[in-house]
């Protein structure tokens, strides 16, 4: 299986399905065909550190890892999330779980903490942030739980930011960290998904300022990712030459979770 060569003309949907079934079936396959001696090496391997990947059995990890570059290439930078117009996103955007922005918190005071690679910190405040040029996006916002929704999102992309602040060299690092203010929810982000050009730090949610139950004053939001990445209430945001912890991977998720 050879994931890395890109496809020579643009596939259409229905030839993305089948592909994307093909290689399903393929990996089924060989699975299958491994399975009991795979199964009794897989069995005796030792774990992974916990922490990181709530401690898979390296081999398997392995083959996570395999399907993250193939995902990786899939969503390259210049393969954009469908978008819809705005007239279809949702009056009643649903609110999720709430780890790591309840308790007191005053809007008014917060800043935005980024850690560059030198170890200076710099202090950003929003105002700082809605003077940078504002994107919009209607996409629809997919929940592992099983929910999604056309929702209506407004900020600046995080590629904007990171040019804007001088932290361009930071993104040769691999990772981007990113942290409640009370750091109970984090999330860690690989770069080419980070940089993509529909992740955004929004500030607002249909053309408002986010309300606080949906991460005011700024959240993240990844098109390309699953629900559990598009943490509320940024406090920090932080870079790193390896994965940097993820909450919902630590309890078991793919760290990756990608569409
Ligand atoms: N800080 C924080 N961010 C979070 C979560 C959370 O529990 N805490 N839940 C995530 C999940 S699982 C989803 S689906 C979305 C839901 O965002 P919403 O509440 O605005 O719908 O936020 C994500 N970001
Ligand atoms: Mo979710």
């Amino acid at each position: 299986m050879e994931n890395n060569k890109k496809p020579k003309k643009e596939l259409t949907v229905d030839q993305k399905i089948k592909r994307r079934n093909f290689i399903s079936f393929g990996v089924f396959a060989v699975m299958g065909g491994a399975a009991y001696e795979g199964w009794q090496w897989l069995y005796k391997a030792p774990k992974e550190a916990v922490g990181i990947t709530a401690g898979a059995r390296q081999p398997l990890r392995k083959a996570l890892n395999k399907t993250e570059l193939f995902f990786r290439n899939f969503f390259s930078n210049n393969h954009l999330v469908k978008t819809y117009p705005k007239e279809m996103a949702a009056k009643n955007v649903r609110h999720n779980s709430d780890i790591g922005v309840q308790g007191k918190f005053v809007v008014d005071d917060w800043k935005l903490q980024v850690k560059k690679h030198t170890g200076e910190i710099i202090n950003i405040t929003i105002d700082q942030i809605k003077a940078l040029p504002k994107t919009e996006i209607v996409f629809d916002f997919k929940c592992v739980e099983g929910w999604d929704q056309i929702q209506y999102w407004g900020g600046v992309k995080l590629i904007d930011f990171i040019e804007h602040f001088g932290l361009v060299e930071e993104t040769k690092l691999g990772y981007v960290g990113l942290m409640t203010p009370d750091e109970k929810y984090y999330v860690g982000l690989d770069m080419p998904s980070a940089v993509h050009p529909q992740t955004i730090l929004a500030y607002e949610m249909n053309g408002k300022p986010v309300p606080v139950n949906h991460g005011a004053p700024l959240r993240l939001i990844i098109p390309v990712k699953y629900g559990i990445k598009n943490l509320k209430r940024i406090g920090s945001i932080t870079f790193s030459d390896t994965r940097l912890p993820d909450y919902w991977a630590e309890n078991g998720y793919d760290y990756y979770s990608g569409l």
